[in-house]
């Protein structure tokens, strides 16, 4: 067999089974021997090639026969329902994949397979499941092949579809192949264009009760027109809705979309030739894919109004089974900051200049302001002998990335505007600046600085010669850090102060906050504030609202056309709007560092697509569609949705259907890696709760319980330039690594494309079977953890089924050997605690322990039964062995006489007097020292214990040439033979 360089030595390497087995295996008991294949084995022994002959049989079979196919209550899937009726429902949900070029590795099916295991463990527990399978198949990886290759994106994706769809098909996946879905297919991009016109025709009521009786509901736009009709809404301006002109009404309108265009600061990426959202850009200023420099830049795009949502999709959190890290992430994702929004009077000026801050308690301390380069107010503010400055300021921060800017080691900067302002608590004249490190998008991109309770504010104050005055006393031990004497005197601070303290200097006619510690200063003040109409209190979060358009060609066109008066979502009937054929798809990419450029969208060039005459009810007539498309997260937002009904053509689901299966807390399982924390469950919530609130889904979250599942982890290696490099090409030499004859370091990380240590599946299914691969991966550890892949390991996963396979067949013969003997009490008692825990473990998604279980049970029965093992014992382990392997025990279960397919035979029932414990063990002394324990049934009496003990083998040969003096023995405790 063809050797691979560094088999042997990098546990994460794919090896062939005799290789795998020769270093591990060890002789024992287990005589059957080593060998998985090979000339000299039993001719009926399990084995790879006999397990890939029972898998490729058992797949087939259940394709044919529709094993997997769960029927709905209603509807063109409703065939079979009968069968269900009255039972119980499980929704088990893996994220699903993106179809990489790369197709699938070993760290990909761990969730996969235990989210089948479950599943399979439901079925066979009296559930309903639906399980299955898609595919997220737009997205710029895609794209950027097709730019490389000059392949259409959808030659490749769907080619790499077919790839990890023979991958998941060949690893006995139980998926109802009928709810498999692409978001690339054009049903399901008419299911996404459906959903995306459900939120463009809602706004967001914040007065309204929603159905959880909080305040805050999205409504149908049309509810929001007839306000305006009836004029139970004013129009901005008070005119009669009849009065505005259609332009007018129409853009009154649109602004309260939950979808709507505006001219917002957004991150330009040249290198790509597109924006993207906040999410995908890097902690130091690059794109998430493809590592560019992306600029803030203002632009005209696509929103979702997702910040509507902040309250709820934080308080909700406490709705879900989700892990505390994740809620914990969209917590601080969503980050609501409690505050004030306090109004400064601009000097010799009607305009006002608002501002956020934490802290309104320090108002007193306020002594100059700062705006952001970005800010609307900036040229009004600018006196003509700073225009020059300005202006070129302006042009610099631009090119700035706002991790940059925000970085606490950079100098600070900024220019004067030549205006003031007014300090509404005392009245004071304070400059107005710009600076970068003031960012247009939090808060309203306008800061009152408080240099000596911030520490930006402190190093720009300082910078500028601007005065510092202390509001809050800091305590003793501050300044004793810091070397000097307590002191008000901010020019001898070297820092300054944001903790806790009691304000001082804070004090006009009608305020005094001094004495007061933080919390009662900040409510002071804000009912100040509030009382004197310059300010108030408010919630400010860092969400913004999502960014929803890309300037891209592989993604979902938007169902909008333009007139001359803006935006008009087209009708249900004329969805769904393809994506026009074009060999054109290559996006315009910038020199990545010309923050200048403007983007150009792939779709403005396909000039007859772009311009439509359609027949909207006013007679045919011109149009122009919109060119940007969807973000990639718009496709797995509602895949759950269609996953339930996918071939449905009207709305979204049939209402009995998602009813069902999203039960009253959605989805029951969904296990996917802790990298979607954040922006796909964010996302999907989003859209979850609009269709709640629109009452097209009646569950207010659509993921009920959440798990993540760990990383598969492998050796990897590095060059010397810190390059990784294919770690099957690496090999060892005394204890060195070395590519090609390079020394090469080596680490631990993430199995994966990116770190060059893949191991693929079918890898494993050719060395080993599907099956084996199943066991190993759940036998690694708990779910959630992270674990190394050791290929040799491998090998004794295949060893257990070996030994189960021999439970039931004679592996010379072929023949089935159970016997219809009736089992021991012993038997009967480690088959019932075997059921009892692995019942348990799977209940609550435990797959590793449930092997160990297993394990125990088999080698039991194996050393008990050499010659075969009661039936009535192996056809339970048998059943027990199926969520794992299942083709095995199918193969197995028909071997044993049972026709169907055991998908849905109860899984073993436990009977609970065999786990009663009647049997205690009782230690035997001769002359004080313990030579054997005795295992006796509980109450075994004293003469029965003395006579046990005087013959046991291991007692006897200290008793020899020796008189025996005294027993004493005390039941259920001891026996004391006294020599
Ligand atoms: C006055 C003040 C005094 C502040 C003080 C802090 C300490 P978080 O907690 O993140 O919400 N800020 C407000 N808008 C900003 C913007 N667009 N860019 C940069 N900084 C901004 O931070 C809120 C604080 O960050 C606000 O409170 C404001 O400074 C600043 F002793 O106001 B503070």
């Amino acid at each position: 067999m063809q050797k691979r360089p560094a088999a042997g030595v990098l546990g994460s390497l794919p090896m062939s089974p005799v290789e795998a087995t020769s270093e591990s295996d060890t002789p024992g008991s287990d005589s059957a021997g080593s060998d998985f294949s090979g000339p000299d084995k039993p001719a009926h022994r399990y084995g790879v090639a006999l397990a890939g002959e029972i898998e490729a049989r058992w797949q087939q079979r259940w394709e044919t026969e529709g094993t997997f196919h769960t029927p709905n209550p209603t509807g063109s899937l409703s065939g079979g329902f009968e069968r269900f009726e009255g039972r119980p429902k499980a929704f088990v949900m893996d994220m699903f994949p993106y179809p990489s070029g790369a197709g699938l590795h070993v760290g990909h099916p761990l969730g996969y397979i235990a989210t089948d295991v479950y599943a399979r463990f439901k079925r066979m527990t009296g559930f309903n499941v639906l399980h299955t399978m898609g595919y997220d198949a737009y997205g710029l990886p895609a794209e950027q092949h097709a730019v490389a290759t000059g392949q259409h994106p959808r030659i490749n994706t769907e080619s790499n579809v077919a790839t990890m769809r023979r991958q998941l098909r060949r690893l006995g996946l139980g998926h109802d192949s009928r709810r498999s879905v692409s978001t690339t297919d054009r049903d399901f991009l008419e299911f996404t264009q459906r959903v995306f016109l459900k939120i463009f025709n809602a706004w967001f009521d914040p007065q309204a009760t929603n159905r959880l009786g909080g305040l805050g509901a999205a409504r149908h736009i049309d509810e929001l027109r007839a306000q305006f009709i009836d004029r139970s809404r004013p129009t901005p301006d008070g005119r009669a809705w009849t009065e505005l002109s259609v332009a007018e009404q129409r853009t009154l309108i649109d602004s309260f979309r939950l979808v709507y265009i505006d001219d917002v600061a957004v991150n330009w990426c040249p290198g790509l030739g597109t924006i993207v959202a906040n999410e995908e850009v890097t902690a130091d200023g690059r794109s998430d894919r493809g590592n560019y420099p992306v600029f803030k830049r203002s632009m005209r795009q696509w929103l979702m109004r997702i910040t509507a949502y902040s309250d709820r999709l934080v308080s909700d959190l406490d709705l879900v089974d989700w892990p505390e890290p994740v809620r914990l992430m969209q917590r601080n994702w969503i980050g609501q900051s409690y505050g004030a929004r306090v109004s400064f009077q601009v000097a010799d000026s009607p305009a006002r200049l608002e501002v956020f801050t934490t802290r309104p308690d320090t108002l007193f301390g306020a002594t100059f302001m700062v705006l952001s380069p970005e800010h609307e107010m900036v040229s009004a503010l600018t006196t003509s002998d700073k225009r020059a400055d300005v202006l070129s300021y302006q042009a610099a921060a631009a090119g700035r990335t706002a991790i940059d800017r925000q970085s606490e080691t950079k100098q600070k900067t900024g220019v004067f505007t030549g205006s003031y302002a007014t300090n509404p608590v005392n009245g004071q004249q304070i400059p107005v600046f710009i600076a970068d490190y003031v960012l247009m998008g939090y808060g309203t991109g306008a800061i009152m600085a408080v240099p000596s309770g911030d520490q930006r504010d402190f190093e720009f104050a300082r910078m500028y010669d601007l005065p510092i005055v202390a509001t809050i006393l800091p305590p003793d031990v501050w300044f004793g850090e810091q070397g000097i004497e307590s002191t008000l005197d901010c020019s001898k601070w070297k820092r300054a102060y944001s903790g806790d303290g009691v304000a001082v200097q804070s004090e006009n006619e009608s305020l005094s906050l001094n004495g007061l510690d933080k919390a009662a200063a900040v409510s002071a003040m804000t009912r100040w504030l509030e009382a004197n109409d310059c300010g108030r209190g408010t919630v400010q979060t860092k969400l913004r609202d999502w960014l929803f358009s890309r300037q891209r060609y592989w993604g979902e066109p938007f169902p909008i056309v333009y007139d001359e008066h803006g935006p008009i979502a087209l009708p249900d009937a004329m969805l769904p709007v393809d994506l026009p054929e074009t060999d054109q798809f290559t996006p315009h990419t910038f020199d990545a560092e010309d923050a200048s450029s403007e983007p150009q969208r792939p779709l403005d060039r396909l000039t007859e697509w772009k311009n439509p005459t359609i027949d909207l009810g006013n007679g045919p007539r011109a149009y122009i569609r919109e060119t940007n498309v969807m973000p990639q997260w718009a496709g797995s937002c509602s895949y759950y949705l269609r996953y339930i009904d996918p071939t449905h053509v009207e709305g979204l689901t049939i209402s009995e259907n998602s009813d069902y299966w999203m039960g009253s807390t959605g989805v029951d399982l969904y296990v996917g890696g802790v990298e979607h924390a954040v922006l796909h469950l964010l996302y999907s919530r989003f859209w979850h709760k609009v269709l709640f609130d629109l009452g097209e889904v009646n569950t207010p979250e659509p993921f009920g319980k959440l798990l993540n599942q760990g990383y598969i982890q492998a050796y990897a290696f590095t060059d010397g330039r810190g390059m990784y490099v294919e770690a099957t090409e690496v090999i060892e030499r005394n204890g060195a690594f070395f590519h090609a004859d390079e020394p090469v370091h080596r680490e631990f990380g993430k199995i994966g494309k990116g770190l060059k240590n893949m191991v693929s599946p079918d890898d494993m299914y050719d060395a080993y079977g599907a099956d084996t691969l199943r066991v190993y991966e759940m036998s690694m550890g708990p779910l959630e953890q992270s674990k190394p892949w050791d290929t040799r390991a491998v090998s004794g996963s295949m060893r257990l089924l070996q030994r189960i396979w021999r439970v039931v067949i004679d592996e010379l013969t072929g023949e089935v050997r159970v016997t219809s003997d009736t089992p021991s009490a012993d038997d009967q008692r480690t088959l019932h605690r075997t059921i009892a825990a692995v019942r348990e473990a799977l209940q609550d998604l435990r797959v590793n322990t449930p092997i160990a279980r297993i394990t125990e049970l088999t080698n039991h029965l194996t050393s008990t039964y050499p010659g075969g093992a009661p039936r009535e014992i192996a056809e339970p382990l048998v059943l027990m062995v199926a969520p794992f392997a299942p083709h095995l025990a199918e193969e197995l279960w028909s071997r044993l006489g049972h026709a169907e397919s055991l998908t849905y035979e109860p899984f073993p029932n436990v009977n609970s007097a065999y786990l009663v414990v009647d049997t205690i063990d009782v230690p035997v002394q001769v002359a004080g020292k313990v030579r054997a324990v005795l295992s006796v049934p509980v109450g075994c009496d004293a003469a029965t214990l003395e006579a046990l003990a005087l013959a046991d083998e291991k007692v006897k040969p200290f008793l020899e040439g020796k008189q025996v003096k005294k027993v004493i023995v005390i039941p259920g405790k001891m026996v004391n033979i006294v020599v």
